[in-house]
């Protein structure tokens, strides 16, 4: 509630960094954290991520044995995400447990799926307890593709993170890595599409990158390079990672390693994230304050040159002088102290035959000067307010 409040309207230095991490901050806690410590016995998530092309939907239909995720030719193939798990599990996935915001679809896959939905497959080829999501690339052209992946990601209880001997070190995977690695997620490699005689070499230059950034322990299963039976991997290829997946899944004290190591680290996460939102809404008020002390410093100075204005003489300059001289030189003035109360009763008639005397030409100068000193300086706060506030 207090993250979702948050309220971030100035573009203030860092406002759009601090817009985004708002929102992922919050879409975590709706996706994974929250969903996750309701229901520590749900079915493990692993999301199959990585660069567009690199093999994704191919891995999941040769994991699940046919094809239930659409691979293609054309970058990128996958819009719609597909999360495949046992029928017994169906229940964890139908509702809006996990990814609130993702609509449900089932049935076959169609051209005009609503990338921000979730085509659920039931499947007796994965054992109860795991379930597997085809996620859109992390990289392509297509920005909604990059985001959902992103958000996908931060729901998983495991990375399955899959690359190929062609791009195991484009950048953009590894800031995601980093990240993952940064915040403790559980993470395991798909090395795809490695040449045979590559493979020793590249295997051996990929383990040291994860050894870097501190994924040294993350086990790696690489794919040689073969031609696809109707569109899925041989058997020699994946079995090593489809029995590592039954495992998991089947042994419930490694499923709850997983599952625990990636949510504490989400958890740990949370007090630096909430922080800086913190110290960015900080920002925000000052920011506002900073807003209305110079609007109202605007105003205060116009009040005060008002009132200088009033009472040093300079009003009675310009049309109010001559104003003033006319209705000295007249004669007007002193015939009024003569005249004293009389004479008030002459100009009051004098008023109603609508006959024009001086002295109301004299005050009728003094408010229009009274009139454009105010106006004057109520112009200028306006525009020393805007000046100031744009320069801020
Ligand atoms: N020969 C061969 N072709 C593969 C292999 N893996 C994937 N392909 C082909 O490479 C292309 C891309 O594979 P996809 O599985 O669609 O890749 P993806 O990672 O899901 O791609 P996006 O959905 O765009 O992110 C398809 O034409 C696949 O048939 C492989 O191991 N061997
Ligand atoms: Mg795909």
């Amino acid at each position: 509630g207090a993250v979702e409040a948050a309220r971030l309207p100035l573009d203030v230095p860092g406002a759009t960094d601090a817009r985004r991490s708002q929102s992922s901050l919050l879409r975590q806690l709706d996706d994974y954290v929250i969903p996750r410590l309701a229901a520590l016995d749900a079915p493990l998530l692993a999301v199959v991520g990585g660069s567009t092309g690199a093999g994704k939907s191919t891995l999941v239909n040769s994991i699940v044995g046919h094809v239930v995720s659409r691979s293609g030719v054309l970058r990128p193939t996958t819009r719609a995400s597909v999360l495949v798990h046992h029928p017994e599990d169906e229940r964890w996935f139908t509702g809006t447990r996990v990814l609130p915001g993702l609509g449900r679809l089932t049935g076959a896959e169609g051209p005009d799926d609503d990338p921000s939905s979730v085509r659920l497959v039931a499947s007796d080829a994965l054992p109860p307890g795991l379930a597997l999501l085809d996620a859109p690339d992390i990289d392509s052209v297509v920005e909604a593709n990059r985001d959902l992946a992103r958000q996908l990601l931060s729901a998983a209880d495991l990375w399955l993170f899959v690359t190929t001997a062609a791009r195991y070190a484009d950048a953009v995977p590894w800031d995601l890595l980093r990240e993952a690695s940064d915040r403790g997620t559980s993470v395991a490699i798909v090395l795809d599409r490695v040449p045979p005689e590559a493979m020793e070499e590249v295997r051996g230059h990929l383990a040291s990158m994860l050894a870097e950034q501190g994924l040294g322990t993350a086990p790696v299963f690489t794919v040689v390079e073969t031609a696809l039976v109707n569109g899925l991997l041989p058997e020699t290829e994946i079995g090593r990672l489809r029995s590592w997946l039954q495992s998991l899944a089947q042994d419930a004290k490694a499923r709850a390693t997983v599952i625990k190591r990636t949510l504490t680290g989400a958890l740990d996460s949370l007090g630096d994230r909430a922080g800086l939102l913190a110290a960015a809404t900080a920002q925000q008020e000052n920011a506002i304050e900073g807003l209305r002390a110079s609007a109202a410093t605007a105003y205060a100075d116009a009040l005060a040159g008002v009132s200088e204005g009033m009472s040093d003489g300079s009003l009675l300059r310009g049309e109010v002088l001559a104003r003033w001289q006319e209705f000295v030189g007249t004669g007007e003035f002193l015939r009024q102290i003569e005249a004293g109360v009389s004479k008030l009763r002459d100009r009051v008639t004098a008023f109603f035959r609508g006959r024009q005397v001086p002295s109301e030409d004299l005050g009728e100068a003094l408010q229009t000067g009274a009139a454009a000193l105010l106006v004057s300086h109520s112009q200028g706060a306006a525009s020393a307010a805007a000046r100031r506030w744009r320069s801020l």
